[in-house]
């Protein structure tokens, strides 16, 4: 099949499943062709069946907002007439699916159809998309969808709750690349970043507020007073540096590491010993099952589709929003006895194997296929 992936390109969660995605349908035999507007960042190898395609939007001072969506759907058009693609999969409602129907009304001036698939990540819905300035829009591409995929089940829930939604929604949860999880003994540097004594504890994100990362000084500044650890934060975003102040403030800052976004994160996830995700929300926790595929235990907040990942007393532990005292008291429990730590990370890892990429991608698949044949009957 000749599919268009359209997604944000950043280091974000629906970006990285759109990307990895793609590469592993490419792997099973499809042709696969980015749109965006950057070249996607976990996209390092382009091969014969993966391609790139890049949606420029030239400047102009009329505009006070430069025209994205007239630029993406433009470019969809030009680019399934190019290489006949057969499909449209489009990762974040926002402004994705409404430019891909636009796309698709242009081109069946033309007499092509192109179905559309909609990816719902989350924060396009419940955080972004119900704003009253979206939502008519964002409704109206969901129901203009030839299929919506939601990536749990609390995340379905909500957007049928919010949005008066006519569609079925198909829950297709995040994936994980086990093999890449296994750590290359070779290549863990855990020496590097503290003693023999001493715990890791890690929290990857783009460090905005639903993240709560002052949570997770909070947690880390507790945790560290019990049991000797370092904290490790990967991600870059509007808290990092409110963030390193408030570690200067508490006298923790020489435990505690910003490095900023990263492409190695297995790198970092292999020597860790507990992964810290406090959200106000999430739609399922893309990070935490990286964490667990890599054997790393999971403290979280209980909201959104994160218990659909983090099993509470087997992986790791769900608390409350904002509950520290218990976050605290969880990581304490899993960090302080060597066996117990052991228990939980080999429970992380079997828990993860739950979403290897080998059984998620067929069903998004099963989709293209079904949503194909839909299309000849119409
Ligand atoms: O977590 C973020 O803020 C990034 C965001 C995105 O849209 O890229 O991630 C969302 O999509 C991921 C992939 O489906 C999910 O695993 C994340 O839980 C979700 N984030 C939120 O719901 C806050």
């Amino acid at each position: 099949m000749r599919i268009g992936i359209v997604c944000y390109p950043t280091f974000g969660g629906s970006g990285v499943v759109a990307t990895e995605l793609g590469l592993e349908l490419s792997k099973r035999g499809h042709e696969i062709h980015f749109i965006t507007y950057s070249q996607p960042v976990r996209l390092e190898l382009l091969s014969h069946n993966v391609h790139y395609h890049e949606v420029n939007v030239p400047e102009y001072p009329l505009f006070h907002y430069q025209p994205y969506e007239l630029a993406l759907s433009s470019k969809l058009v030009d680019m399934v007439k190019l290489h006949n693609i057969e499909l449209l999969h489009v990762h974040y409602a926002i402004p994705h699916a409404y430019a891909a129907y636009m796309a698709k009304k242009m081109l069946q001036e033309e007499g092509i159809y192109i179905p559309i698939v909609t990816t719902l990540h989350g924060t396009d819905i419940t955080l972004v998309g119900s704003h009253p300035f979206y939502k008519t829009a964002v409704t109206f591409s969901i129901n203009k969808s030839d299929a919506v995929t939601s990536v749990s089940q609390s995340l379905k829930d909500d957007t049928l709750r919010l949005f008066d939604v006519k569609n079925d929604i198909h829950v297709v949860p995040n994936f994980i690349d086990l093999e890449r999880h296994q750590p290359n003994f070779t290549d863990c540097q855990r020496a590097m970043m503290a003693t023999e004594d001493e715990r890791i504890i890690t929290h990857i994100s783009n460090f905005r507020e639903v993240k709560q990362i002052p949570d997770v000084i909070r947690v880390f500044h507790r945790i560290q007073k019990e049991v000797p650890a370092r904290l490790m934060m990967v991600g870059e975003g509007p808290e990092r540096e409110p963030a390193e102040l408030m570690c200067k403030k508490l006298g923790i800052s020489d435990k505690v590491v910003f490095f900023g976004n990263s492409n190695e994160i297995d790198k970092i996830l292999c020597f860790s010993d507990l992964f810290l995700l406090p959200s106000l929300t999430e739609s399922f926790g893309l990070s935490a099952l990286e964490a667990m595929a890599s054997g790393v235990p999971v403290i979280s907040s209980n909201t959104g589709g994160i218990p659909e990942v983090n099993k509470n007393g087997v992986s790791g532990f769900l608390s409350d929003i904002n509950d520290i005292e218990d976050m605290t008291k969880n990581g304490i429990y899993i960090l302080s006895d060597k066996e117990r730590l052991d228990k939980f990370k080999q429970n992380a890892k079997k828990v993860a194997a739950q979403f290897d990429i080998h059984e998620i991608v067929p069903k998004y698949e099963a989709i293209y296929e079904d949503t194909l044949k839909n299309c000849l009957i119409l």
